[in-house]
């Protein structure tokens, strides 16, 4: 099987800049290839919501074909926000017939909208979106027509959060983990094991987004918003192998690394293990060199 790798670089939806040099990083040190696709801001400054728009617009065309292709993707990402046009494009390639089921492990519920966000900072506010808020100039943002049905939608990891992101997820009934109740031996294994095969019971497609603040910062410091007391990163890559033994993921999506704090590499190795744990066979290929021909937005 080949993996269709989509790069990101961008961090404007974040609060690092140093993300935005997240997707070239990983591709120069682990695949050894370009990506096959990137779009990017690489500055701050004026414009910056135009300019986030338009990258979730390309990236929802870009995902968006891989589902209509039956081609699992891998996007690397700077920051979360990125997400709204990952998952956006993924839903609109199956249509409104068809349902995506998303697990998203996270240390934050990303829930906050411009009305709650403390910071403005977008990469908080992409579950919102994807549930489809009533805030207008989030939505504004959004590229695509399908949202996420809240029952397809399962959290892991979560430890740091606004009230009003808890009281949005417990007003839709969405199922989510914190890292405490996952400290129990065995735990963090069962609970994704049962969330892969609950939407693989009522969902046709699934897909994965991993912020890598979920892992512990001993584990993975080179992150945009460490939270201490995290998910172990040895523990989430068997966890992952396990839950997805029999399943192939539509995509997978790995966000928020800042490869300039990441000294000894700890974080990108444990990045790599994580899209290995993902897409395991050794027949998979990722697709590389090659040019899209989308221009960087700076
Ligand atoms: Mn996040």
């Amino acid at each position: 099987m080949r993996i269709k790798t989509l790069a990101v670089s961008s961090a404007a939806g974040g609060r690092h800049r140093g993300g935005r040099d997240a997707a070239r990083c990983y591709y120069h040190h682990w695949l050894k290839q370009k990506p096959y696709f990137s779009c990017g801001i690489d500055r701050f400054g004026s414009h910056r919501h135009y300019k986030l728009r338009r990258l979730f617009r390309q990236l929802h065309h870009a995902t968006q074909q891989c589902v209509q292709d039956k081609q699992p993707f891998l996007v690397v990402e700077g920051d979360h926000s990125s997400a709204i046009g990952t998952w956006s494009g993924v839903m609109d390639g199956l249509g409104p017939e068809k349902t995506l089921g998303l697990i998203w492990i996270d240390a934050h519920m990303d829930a906050n909208t411009f009305h709650s966000s403390p910071t403005g900072n977008v990469h908080g506010m992409p579950v919102a979106a994807l549930l489809g808020s009533n805030d207008a100039r989030l939505q504004n943002l959004y590229p695509g027509q399908c949202h996420l049905d809240p029952k397809n939608l399962i959290l892991i990891g979560l430890r740091s959060y606004e009230p009003g992101e808890k009281s949005l997820l417990d007003s839709l009934g969405i199922e989510y983990y914190t890292s405490d109740a996952l400290k129990t031996k065995g735990a963090l294994d069962a609970t994704l094991k049962q969330a892969v095969s609950r939407l693989k019971k009522r969902c046709d497609q699934i897909g994965m987004s991993i912020d890598m603040d979920a892992m512990d910062p001993r584990d993975a410091p080179a992150v945009a918003t460490p939270v201490a007391q995290g998910i172990r990163g040895k523990d989430l890559v068997s966890a992952i192998r396990n839950a997805l033994k029999n399943i192939t993921l539509c995509g997978l999506e790995v966000s928020e690394y800042v490869p300039e704090i990441d000294s000894d590499q700890r974080t990108v190795r444990l990045m790599s293990q994580l899209i290995k744990a993902v897409y395991p066979s050794s027949e998979n290929r990722f697709l590389g060199s090659c040019n899209s021909g989308i221009k960087s937005i700076s």
